[in-house]
């Protein structure tokens, strides 16, 4: 029998979570019946259309269920900031103290939104949700997301927002300062907020290798690190677009499934050499964002929960960090404390386990050393 975990009590923290893949159908509902309410939606109502404890999405209708239903539905200023203070409310509900909420940024031309008036209306509403939930509760920092299927040129534009909005801590960086005290708290109205770039989007499309300057440029110049989602799909495993990807530097990696034992000992000798492995101190552990409900609901593994590679990366001695993390908790409605209870559940770990994972988790955010600081105080 496996210990008996409050897992919603626990402090969590949650680093691999989509913005728009994170509203639940509920929240779309109201937002659709405000609009049918009002004329100005001849959309179906969300809960038809993805039903509640209905999975049985794969690649072919996972993405096209944001273009062609989501962002049709999340189309103007109020349904965005009322969407995004949600999401960050049911995270806090479900014991999250700290999250890297991570969106590509998108224009919304009816409603007057460029890229840039999204991120800011992003981080308003973030900051009011935080605000409204009291200090400390939850701290969220964002992300955003180049998306595989970018242009070049819109990849060069998401840096330039993150650079925009980046959190002060970050701005110290890339200036080629010290990492300073961080207050990039997203209270500060919306002003700085953003801790990272993302590469994320179909990962069976696109030659990563386009955004190279682009990634470069983020690490180095802007001193944003990266996580990248990798291997997701079969097809997109290779050694080359690992190559590719190591080259960048990232501080994280996203889901990592289609990895042959030669690519795992790439990014395990990888993640010690960040970690200083090399005799020199190396930039700090490399983080492992392990998404197992959406990784089997979406059948990107064969099998279930007990085959899955958390269990692998969870035995490898001094291995890269490895956490887990929802990615898409309003399509897969599987909260964050579930997925640690799913992890108890089938690798069988105790709560010792789960406290020290819990806590190396810290390590590898993005959000600068006076938050760590504050985790190290709460977590378990
Ligand atoms: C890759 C994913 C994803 O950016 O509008 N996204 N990309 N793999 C996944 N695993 C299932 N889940 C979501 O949030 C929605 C966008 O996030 C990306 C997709 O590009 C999707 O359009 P934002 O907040």
């Amino acid at each position: 029998m496996a210990e008996e975990i409050d897992f919603q009590a626990m402090p969590k923290i949650e680093l691999h979570a989509h913005l728009t893949g994170s509203i639940t159908r509920r929240c779309l509902h109201e937002i659709w019946r405000g609009k049918r309410d009002a004329g100005e939606t001849d959309l179906d109502d969300p809960l038809v259309v993805m039903p509640e404890g209905r999975h049985d999405h794969d690649l072919t209708t996972f993405f096209p269920l944001f273009s062609s239903y989501i962002y049709r539905l999340i189309n103007d200023l109020p349904s965005l900031r009322h969407s995004t203070r949600a999401v960050v409310r049911d995270f806090a509900a479900d014991g999250v103290a700290y999250l890297e909420l991570r969106t590509t940024p998108r224009a919304v031309p009816a409603a007057g939104l460029d890229k840039r008036g999204y991120v800011r209306a992003v981080l308003d509403a973030v900051a009011e949700a935080e605000d409204e939930l009291g200090a400390g509760r939850i701290r969220v920092r964002l992300i955003l997301s180049v998306d595989r299927r970018n242009s070049l040129d819109e990849a060069w534009e998401v840096l330039a927002l993150a650079r925009e909005f980046a959190a002060p801590a970050l701005r110290r960086r890339g200036d080629g300062e010290d990492d300073g005290e961080d207050d990039g708290h997203g209270s500060s109205g919306g002003g700085g907020g953003v801790v990272g770039i993302d590469l994320c989007g179909d990962t069976s499309r696109g030659d990563v290798s386009l955004f190279t300057p682009v990634m470069r440029a983020a690490r180095e110049d802007a001193g944003l690190p990266l996580t990248i989602h990798f291997a997701e799909a079969a097809s997109t495993g290779t050694d080359e677009e690992l190559g590719t990807i190591l080259d960048w530097r990232p501080a994280r990696l996203g889901h990592v499934i289609h990895v042959s034992d030669r690519i795992k000992r790439r990014i395990i000798d990888y993640g010690r050499q960040q970690d200083g492995g090399g005799g020199e101190k190396g930039p700090g552990p490399l983080g492992l964002e392990l998404c197992l409900s959406s990784n089997v609901q979406l059948k990107m593994i064969v099998g279930s929960f007990d085959v899955h590679h958390f269990g692998e990366w969870w035995r490898v001695e001094d291995g890269p960090v490895i956490m887990p993390c929802t990615d898409d908790v309003g399509v897969f409605e599987s909260p964050l404390s579930n997925e640690w209870r799913l992890v108890q559940q089938y690798f069988g770990l105790t709560r010792d386990d789960i406290v020290a994972l819990g806590r190396k988790s810290v390590d590898v955010i993005f959000g600068g050393e006076a938050e760590k600081a504050r985790l190290r105080e709460i977590m378990w």
